[in-house]
């Protein structure tokens, strides 16, 4: 079985015989990487998504629409301004595969023109046109579960039982992009830990993280300084470091093969430890 992945020209090793991989978040809200003004700073957003890459980032997330909880819209144009000069720039000296954080199709295709070798939607290709602009595209996509919509999501997670719940919705995700001929090894799946979901649900997810890998395909988690974290820790997002970690190893444990973080090198540094205690032999 070959779990080598194209990506656009690059080429991305999920076996097990390897660690699993980190893909570094890149923000690319004014917010994060303004130059003082409204608009995001290329130089800066490079100099971010090298030092990730140094630390071993096997992807670069980049993302021009905030889901954080509360978040609102931006639109087509926007999101395209913000993303696409930084995609360009990072396809232009780094080596590392780089994933687009978006639900809108304009922002995929162009994404990819660009140089992104990956699409990760948190909205799993639902918006209209999406499922197209994907198989068109041929990279490999993360369908990722969202209980509502990022603005409300956090205000009444609602679940009879969540594992059931997140792993049908996966399910008919898969089925819709095989139905499109999106090929089913280029589908990674995503339970969306933070999406539209309380503490304890999230905790399940974590737990029941071999329920999802029983669909068969790659699964990817991004626990990183989530709020989950701060309700366990009481812990602002920049000393969620050590709960990050500990949240990531179990994932890897319960088969997570890609680990989405902010803090690449210590994320690395678990993915390591994890993968060489998984492989020690009785000698
Ligand atoms: C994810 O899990 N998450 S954006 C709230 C925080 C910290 C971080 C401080 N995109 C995921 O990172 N894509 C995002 O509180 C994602 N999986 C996939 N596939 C949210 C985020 C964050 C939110």
């Amino acid at each position: 079985m070959s779990s080598t992945l194209a990506c656009n020209g690059k080429l991305l090793d999920l076996s097990p015989a390897t660690p699993p991989k980190v893909m570094g978040i890149l923000n690319v809200t004014p917010d994060s990487f303004s130059d003082g003004g409204l608009f995001v700073s290329r130089e800066k957003a490079l100099q971010q998504a090298r030092r990730m890459v140094r630390e071993g980032a096997a992807i670069i997330d980049v993302g021009g629409e905030s889901t954080r909880p509360g978040a609102t819209a931006v639109s087509v144009q926007e999101e395209l301004e913000r993303v696409i000069p930084v995609i360009e720039a990072i396809h232009q000296s780094c080596e590392a595969i780089i994933s687009v954080d978006t639900s809108k199709p304009e922002v995929m295709r162009e994404a990819v023109r660009a140089g992104a070798g990956m699409i990760n939607d948190v909205r799993a290709l639902r918006e209209p046109g999406a499922l197209d602009v994907a198989k068109e595209a041929a990279v490999p996509v993360c369908l990722m579960h969202m209980q509502g919509e990022p603005r409300s999501m956090q205000k009444t997670p609602r679940y009879t039982d969540v594992i059931s719940e997140v792993k049908s919705f996966l399910q008919q995700r898969i089925a819709a992009c095989e139905a499109r001929g999106i090929p089913g090894d280029a589908i990674f799946v995503d339970p969306g830990f933070g999406f539209g979901k309380r503490v304890e649900h999230n905790l399940q997810l974590v737990k029941r993280l071999a329920d999802f890998v029983a669909l068969g395909k790659p699964v990817l988690m991004g626990v990183s300084r989530k709020s989950t974290l701060g309700a366990l820790l009481d812990r602002p997002p920049r000393e969620r470091l050590a709960g990050s970690i500990a949240l990531a190893t179990l994932c890897c444990e319960f088969g997570a093969r890609i680990i989405r973080a902010h803090d690449v090198a210590a994320t690395v540094d678990a993915v390591k430890i994890f993968h060489a205690v998984r492989n020690a032999d009785n000698e």
